[in-house]
C-alpha cells in the first residue's frame, strides 16, 4: 500500500443505483438517474473552474484540491437499468467487474455506487472475481438519499473518492461512515444508523477522522505483475441453509435437492446442530450426491471471539456414524469455488459477504476435489491468519525462508523465493516444507532444486499431506512427475513398501474397512466400537481430506486430468481402493468410457507387465 503519487488521479465511479441517488415518487424511493449532474452542481464534489482551465469534457468532474499538487478526477458511469440493490444477482456483479476490466488500464482506481441492502454480498463476491487486483476498489453508498438535508451520501462517496484516488489499496473493499472496510470481511448491521456495516473480525483497513489512518499491515499486497483476471464463471446454484431448533428433516431434504450444488449451513455455536438420526441421513445423502456443504456458525462475530476447534456436533455426528464429516479450521469462511475447475484459481468463486465467522466448519465430502482445498486456502484475505501460538510457515522469512536459504545457494534461493514468493496462500498451511510449497505451487523448476538438495520427498505436513499429494491435488503435470520420479527412486521403494504409497499420508489400513482381513485399529470408521477407542480424530480427518484424491474416487467423478496427474507421476492405477475397485473397475461399471480408455492408454503407456514398485499411494 503507498499513497499514490502523481498530479493528477483518475478515478470511474460506476453506478448501479441504490438510496444514494433515489428520489422520491409518489412517496416511494426509486433509484434516480442523472447522479454525476446532481455531483456537478455540489462544491464539495466538482471544481468547476479547475475543469474549465484543464478544458476537461462534460463528463468529467474533478475534486477540489485535496492537497495542493494532487486532484482527484472522475467520471461517472450510470448502470442502465439503475437497480434497488435487492434485485442485483451474481451476472451483475459479474458485468460490474467486466465494466472495471474494460476500463481498467485508463483509470487508477475505482468507486462502485451500490444499494446497501447487498452491499456486503457484492463487495465480497467482487474480491474474488477479480484476480491480480492492483488497483483500488471501493464500494459505497448511503442510508439517506444525497439530495436530503441530512443525509450520509456525500460524506460516503467523497471519502470513497478520496482514498480511491490518493492511496493504492489494491484490494475490493467497503467504505462507509468513515471506515473503509475488506470487502469480503463486513456485513450490513442497521438500516437506519449511518454506521450501517460492521467487520466482525478484522478492523478497518483504514479510518478517515481529521487524518487518515491506513492499517497498513492489514492492507493485502500485490501478488507478482500479473493482469488482471476476471472470473465471470460462477456457479449459482448455492444456497445458505440456517438451521434452527427443530428444523424438519424433509424440509433439508427438499432444501438440498438438485440442481443445488453447494451450501453454506449456518449451525449453532461452535458448529453444533441437531444429531437427530433422519436430519444427518439428508445431509449424508447429499453429501454422496456430491453436494458440497460447508458447516458455519450463525452465533453473530464477536471480534474478540476464539476459535473453535472441531464442533461437539461434528464429534456427534461422526459418532453417530457419518464417515464424510470433516470437522477443522478455525474459521468457517463463507467462500467457496464451486465455479472453479480445478485449483488453483480457476474460474469463479463465491463469497456471500457475512464476514468470516468464528467457528469450526465441516465440509461433506465427496466433493469436487479442489473445493476442499480452496475453502482450506486464504485466496483474498477472507480469513484470519492463524494465531502467534500457530506458527506458520513464511517463504519471506523464518523457519521456511531459512529452510530455503540454508539449502540453497543464493541465486538458487532467490529463485525459489521469486517463483514462490508472491503466493500469500503458501503461508497458510503449517508444518510444510520447502517442497510443498514448490509442489502445491507447481514450480517444477523449485521441486527439481530442492530435490537436489535431498528435501524430504515424503514430508507430511500437519494434515499429513505429501508432496506429491499436493503436486496430483493440484493437476500439476511437470511438478507432480518430478516428485513421483523422486519417490519411486528411494531405497525401499518395492510393491509392498511404495514410497508413492505414502503420498496420502495415513497408515495404509485407514482404507481398508474394519471387517476386511488386515484391518486394524487405525482403520478409520466413524461407528465408535464398543470395545475398542475409535480412530484419532486426525486420522479422520487425514482420511476424509485426502480420499477425494484417490484414483478410484477421481474415476467416479469422472476427473481425467487428475488421473492423468497420477497416471504421469507414476502411479499403478490398477491397484484397488479401499473398498477392493480399482479406478479402471469403477469406470466401466459407471459406464463412462472416456475414462475407461484414459485408464487402459495410461496402463498401455506405463507398461502393463512391468511390475511397477510404485503402487499406488495408501492402497
Ligand atoms: N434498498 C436500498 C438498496 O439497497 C437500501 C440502500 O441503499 N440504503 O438499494
Amino acid at each position: 500500500m503507498a499513497r499514490a503519487a502523481g498530479p493528477e488521479r483518475r478515478l470511474l465511479a460506476v453506478y448501479t443505483g441504490g438510496t444514494i441517488g433515489m428520489r422520491s415518487e409518489r412517496g416511494v424511493l426509486v433509484p434516480g438517474r442523472g447522479l454525476a449532474a446532481v455531483l456537478k452542481m455540489l462544491p464539495m464534489f466538482h471544481d468547476e473552474e479547475h475543469a474549465r482551465a484543464r478544458g476537461l469534457p462534460e463528463d468529467t468532474l474533478v475534486l477540489p484540491p485535496a492537497s495542493p499538487d494532487q486532484r482527484v478526477i472522475y467520471t461517472v458511469l450510470e448502470c442502465q437499468p439503475l437497480f434497488d440493490s435487492s434485485d442485483m444477482t451474481i451476472t451483475e456483479w459479474v458485468q460490474i467487474a467486466q465494466t472495471i476490466e474494460s476500463h481498467y488500464a485508463r483509470y487508477d482506481g475505482f468507486v462502485v455506487i451500490h444499494g446497501t441492502d447487498t452491499m456486503a454480498f457484492a463487495a465480497s463476491v467482487l474480491s474474488f472475481v477479480l484476480e491480480n487486483l492492483q488497483k483500488t476498489v471501493i464500494l459505497t453508498g448511503a442510508q439517506v438519499p444525497i439530495h436530503a438535508l441530512w443525509n450520509d451520501g456525500r460524506e460516503n462517496l467523497l471519502g470513497a473518492l478520496l482514498l480511491a484516488g490518493q492511496y493504492v489499496i489494491p484490494e475490493v473493499c467497503l467504505f462507509f461512515q468513515n471506515q473503509l472496510f475488506r470487502g469480503n470481511r463486513v456485513t450490513k448491521v442497521d438500516a437506519r444508523r449511518f454506521a450501517a456495516f460492521c467487520s466482525p473480525n478484522l478492523p478497518p483497513l483504514a479510518t478517515v477522522g481529521a487524518d487518515v489512518t491506513i492499517s497498513q499491515e492489514l492492507v493485502r499486497r500485490v501478488r507478482g505483475q500479473g493482469r488482471l483476471v476476471v472470473h465471470s464463471s460462477m456457479e449459482q446454484n448455492v444456497g445458505l441453509l440456517r438451521l434452527y431448533p427443530g428444523i424438519p428433516a424433509s424440509l433439508v431434504r427438499a432444501f438440498l435437492q438438485p440442481p443445488m450444488k453447494g451450501v453454506v449451513m449456518e449451525t449453532f455455536g461452535s458448529g453444533n446442530g441437531p444429531t437427530k438420526p433422519d436430519l444427518l441421513q439428508e445431509l449424508r445423502a447429499a453429501a454422496e450426491r456430491g453436494l458440497v456443504i460447508v458447516n458455519c456458525t450463525h452465533w453473530y462475530p464477536h471480534p474478540s471471539a476464539s476459535p473453535a476447534g472441531p464442533s461437539g456436533w461434528a464429534e456427534a455426528t461422526r459418532a453417530q456414524g457419518d464417515p464424510k464429516l470433516e470437522a477443522g479450521g478455525s474459521g468457517g469462511t463463507l467462500c467457496w469455488g464451486l465455479g472453479v475447475p480445478g485449483p488453483p484459481g480457476g474460474s469463479g468463486l463465491l463469497g456471500p459477504g457475512s464476514g468470516e465467522l468464528p467457528g469450526s466448519f465441516c465440509v461433506y465430502l465427496p466433493s469436487p476435489p479442489h473445493v476442499p482445498q480452496l475453502l482450506a486456502r486464504d485466496l483474498r484475505g477472507e480469513m484470519t491468519p492463524p494465531t502467534v501460538d500457530e506458527p506458520r510457515p513464511s517463504l519471506r522469512g523464518g523457519v521456511l525462508g531459512r529452510g530455503v536459504a540454508q539449502l540453497l545457494s543464493l541465486r538458487q534461493a532467490l529463485q525459489v523465493l521469486v517463483e514462490l514468493g508472491s503466493d500469500r496462500s503458501l503461508e497458510d498451511f503449517s508444518g510444510q516444507t520447502p517442497l510443498h510449497a514448490a509442489a502445491r505451487a507447481g514450480q517444477a523448476g523449485a521441486v527439481t532444486m530442492l530435490l537436489q538438495r535431498g528435501l524430504d520427498v515424503n514430508a507430511r505436513d500437519k494434515g499429513g499431506l505429501s508432496p506429491l499429494l499436493l503436486a496430483v491435488g493440484g493437476r500439476y503435470l511437470t511438478a507432480g512427475t518430478v516428485v513421483g520420479v523422486q519417490a519411486r527412486a528411494l531405497p525401499g521403494a518395492g510393491p509392498g513398501q511404495s514410497c508413492l504409497r505414502g503420498a496420502f499420508g495415513v497408515p495404509v489400513v485407514t482404507w481398508l474397512p474394519r471387517a476386511e482381513p488386515g484391518g486394524t485399529e487405525d482403520t478409520c470408521f466413524p461407528e465408535p466400537h464398543p470395545f475398542r477407542p475409535g480412530p484419532s480424530v486426525e486420522t479422520c480427518r487425514a482420511e476424509s481430506l485426502l480420499r477425494p484424491w484417490r484414483p478410484e474416487q477421481l474415476a467416479s467423478r469422472a476427473d481425467c486430468e487428475g488421473l492423468r496427474a497420477w497416471g504421469q507421476a507414476g502411479a499403478d492405477l490398477r491397484q484397488p481402493g479401499y473398498d477392493g475397485r480399482s479406478a479402471l473397475h469403477v469406470a466401466e461399471v459407471a459406464g463412462n468410457l472416456e475414462v475407461v480408455a484414459l485408464l487402459q492408454n495410461l496402463r498401455g503407456a506405463a507398461g502393463d507387465q512391468a511390475p511397477g514398485p510404485e503402487v499406488l499411494p495408501g492402497v
